[in-house]
């Protein structure tokens, strides 16, 4: 059994950031669960453009309020609390918000825990930093 709480990843590998987010990842591939475990929060004022090209992600909102805009299918979709998105299609999609999100992601294939940096897949805006906050 595993128990983990946030701390307990604070400055570790799990504990990872981008421009636009940072990410608690509770649970990673070498824990053998089949998927990975993140608390997400995504920065106040941002607008970020990703595609998990070999990954399905599934993504709840516990925090905040936002638009997820799926570029694949051309439709846009308000995010709060309660609010589930599952990208089961490799969807191309843009996430914008002004309040800021805490959102769980679980990924599959489960992530490394280092992919941040060098993720394949995820390509924030160019202009994401000129953006309010
Ligand atoms: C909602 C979303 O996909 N945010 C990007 C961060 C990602 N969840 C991660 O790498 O933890």
């Amino acid at each position: 059994m595993i128990v983990r709480k946030l701390e307990d990843i604070t400055g570790t590998i799990s504990d990872v950031s981008a421009e636009n987010w940072a990410s608690q990842r509770l649970l990673l591939k070498k824990d053998g669960m089949g998927f990975s475990f993140h608390d997400t929060r995504i920065h106040p004022g941002t607008e970020t453009y990703m595609w998990y090209k070999n990954h399905v992600e599934a993504v709840y909102c516990i925090e905040g309020e936002g638009e997820l805009e799926d570029l694949t299918a051309g439709k846009k979709y308000p995010i709060a609390p309660g609010t589930l998105y599952a990208l089961n299609g490799n969807e191309k999609h843009i996430l914008r918000t002004q309040t800021g999100l805490r959102m769980i992601c679980v990924f599959n294939p489960p992530l490394n825990g280092n992919e941040v940096h060098n993720e394949e897949g995820v390509y924030p805006l160019e202009d994401s930093s000129k953006m309010s906050r």
